[in-house]
């Protein structure tokens, strides 16, 4: 099952980095956009991916909303993790495929078109970039990189996000910035990276890059309870749990145990 996600991935691949000539919608806000090539490449994921395994559910970014089937499969799916960076020539997006079963994620593919790179992971099987197995750092905290971002679709919640970078800067290493969460996190799960932090993003940014954190020896979590397979979530994670309860200290302070995702 595996490499025929990952063969249908790839090819998805080929048409988001062959793009040209799409169109930019917004969606509720100037810095909520989504493309024609978005809406292109989910239909083309969601028919072959459920062709796959017929029966099964499809949650996509660009979707109707479905929720996580407690039984059977269910996919979770965005078709181009970073939409800012790929409207704008930055290369660096991530397709983002999950598969769940019974409720729980298994399955987990990201695949960055335009740099070739290709993480994936299986529940119980380890997790590999380009076919090559990978682990999390064991870098302390002082020599940590963290990834995070200022809440672009909320901007009344950048505030307490600054206060976060501004306790963490001077106890890490550096903060990067790089626009896709999907990424973000498989960089966190082959050692790049040691830490991230984003207040709220979606089950599709991050949950196949969390199969292949978890199969990489990483830990994440949200503020006041797990992270949410079926609503927006926080997401706090790291190469290892003397680092993410730092960084999940900061972030309770900072907002004050009030979550503002119901969480
Ligand atoms: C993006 C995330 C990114 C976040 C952006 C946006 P999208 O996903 O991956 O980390 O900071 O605001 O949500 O919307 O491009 O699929």
């Amino acid at each position: 099952m595996l490499d025929e996600i990952e063969r249908i991935v790839r090819e998805s691949g080929v048409r988001v980095a062959g793009a040209s000539g799409f169109t930019v919608d917004s969606k509720g806000g100037r810095e909520n956009i989504v493309t024609s090539a978005d809406v292109e490449n989910e239909e083309f994921l969601r028919r072959e991916l459920t062709a796959l395994i017929p029966g099964s559910t499809f949650m996509g970014e660009e979707g109707e909303e479905v929720r996580v089937s407690d039984e059977g499969y269910t996919w979770i799916v965005d078709p181009i993790d970073g939409t800012t960076n790929f409207a704008r020539g930055i290369p660096m997006v991530g397709i983002s495929v999950a598969l769940f079963r019974d409720g729980q994620p298994f399955i987990g593919v990201v695949h960055n078109p335009f740099t070739g790179t290709l993480w994936k992971a299986e529940a119980g099987k380890g997790a590999f970039k380009d076919g090559v197995r990978i682990r999390v750092s064991d870098r302390g905290l002082g020599d940590g990189i963290m990834c995070t971002a200022w809440c672009t679709y909320e901007k009344s919640l950048a505030p307490p996000c600054w206060r976060v970078s501004e306790r963490m800067h001077p106890l890490c290493n550096d903060i990067r910035r790089i626009g896709t969460a999907a990424c973000e996190l498989c960089m966190l799960a082959e050692g790049a990276v040691d830490l991230y932090f984003e207040i709220r993003l979606n089950p599709w940014d991050y949950a196949a890059a969390l199969v292949c954190l978890s199969e990489a020896g990483g830990c994440y979590r949200g503020i006041d309870r797990d992270v949410d397979w079926n609503d927006p979530s926080p997401v706090i994670a790291a190469n290892g749990t003397d680092n993410l309860d730092v960084l999940h200290g900061i972030v309770s302070e900072e907002f004050g145990g009030r979550t503002p995702y119901g969480e």
